[in-house]
């Protein structure tokens, strides 16, 4: 789909001290970028029935970075009447105290109105993978990334077995390998007969993109741990793809070179290109104190948001889909699964023609 959008004012303008709230949307001046960008968005994700799986997104990073506000936010931007609160934000606790890991998944279904068939991403909102760069955390990562949790399979289970037997058998546990060290039974550790499985894990929801997520203020240290962890696991799953996204810039301007230079590092820790990077302002209190947004979008806010999901939703090689599949040493090898039925069919039928056209011609030398 083109990009025929002639700009009389930059998608990222985003720093405009103003947000313009208008009680029609149709009104603001990004309304029509934004249902570009949203037909766009549709496009590149496709639809049911082509083959194709919904995307699976992971959002990370420290506490309060805003998170949940900007699942918030890309939910308001895929919407067309209201911002909901479907992710929930400001629960991050107090400073320095450890917030307990939690998973939670929104589908389309969750967060989406329209009746249509377009595969909307699958998004999972991580909270309280701090920074830390334990080998155990990092194992934690990987294990949620790779879709090694089974749907409602605790994570402080995984952390309490690591802690018990640690990290190698957490490894063996859910990726396979060899582990025949005796367990001694423990009260209270669930489904003991478990930890003899050696045979690598099923996967059940795997993560194909990864959005980092950090305030853009300048005070704030880099979670450079958290980014550490990340990198390592992307640098070995290669076909999951890591995005940028510093919240904040209604705050963090990026006239002010501190911001600059935190966006530099950022990408850089990260190692991510300008494309797969965006500064973008979240709904929240402190963009509309009268939360007129309950009852309305606010296109300028959209617009960037979506932008990214555009980049986000293009498809990559190692994507999923109907012609490679992904085996588990994790290589890409074409999608056969349908095609030896697919081959045993035709070659019986050609072996029943065979069998009629021999008795045919036995039946014309008999008759001669
Ligand atoms: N000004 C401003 N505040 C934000 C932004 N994003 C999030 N917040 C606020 O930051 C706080 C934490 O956000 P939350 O989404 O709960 O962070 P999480 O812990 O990473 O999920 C909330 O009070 C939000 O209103 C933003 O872009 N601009
Ligand atoms: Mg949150």
């Amino acid at each position: 789909m083109g990009d025929s959008w002639n700009p009389s004012f930059s998608d990222s303008d985003s720093d405009d001290n103003q947000i313009y709230v208008a009680r029609d949307p149709r009104k603001d001046k990004h309304f029509d970028r934004k249902q570009e960008l949203l037909w766009n968005c549709k496009g590149k994700a496709g639809k049911v029935g082509q083959g194709k799986q919904p995307l699976v997104i992971a959002v990370i990073g420290p506490p309060g970075c805003g998170k949940s506000s900007f699942l918030n936010t890309i939910f308001a931007a895929f919407s067309h009447d209201h911002w909901s609160e479907h992710a929930k934000y400001g629960e991050f606790g107090r400073r320095g105290k450890q917030v307990t890991r939690r998973l939670k998944s929104f589908q389309k279904k969750d967060y989406y109105k329209d009746r249509d068939e377009y595969l909307l991403p699958t998004f999972l909102d991580m909270t309280g993978f701090e920074d830390d760069d334990a080998p155990l955390n990092t194992e934690l990562l990987s294990i949620v990334l790779c879709g090694k949790l089974k749907e409602g399979e605790e994570l402080h289970n995984v952390i309490e077995y690591g802690q018990h037997f640690g990290v190698n058998a957490v490894k063996e546990k859910y990726f396979g390998g060899k582990y025949f060290g005796k367990i001694p039974k423990q009260e209270g550790m669930p489904n003991l007969l478990d930890y003899f499985v050696i045979e690598n894990r099923e996967e059940y929801l795997r993560v194909n993109r990864v959005f980092v997520v950090c305030s853009a203020n300048p005070d704030q240290p880099l979670p450079v741990n958290l980014f550490e962890a990340v990198t390592d696991i992307t640098n070995r799953e290669r076909d999951i793809t890591l995005y940028g996204v510093l919240t904040q810039a209604d705050k963090y301007k990026s006239r002010d070179q501190r911001v600059l230079k935190r966006k530099r590092e950022f990408m850089r820790a990260l190692g991510i290109p300008k494309n797969r990077f965006a500064r973008i302002k979240n709904y929240c209190p402190d963009i509309d104190p009268n939360m007129t947004y309950e009852d309305t979008i606010i296109p300028s806010l959209d617009v960037p948001v979506l932008r990214l999901m555009r980049q986000v939703l293009t498809a990559e090689p190692t994507d999923q889909d109907y012609t490679h599949r992904r085996t588990k040493n994790g290589k890409y090898v074409p999608n056969l699964s349908k095609s030896p039925v697919v081959t045993c069919i035709i070659v019986f039928v050609l072996f029943v023609l065979f069998v009629l056209f021999v008795l045919f011609l036995f039946r014309l030398i008999l008759i001669k």
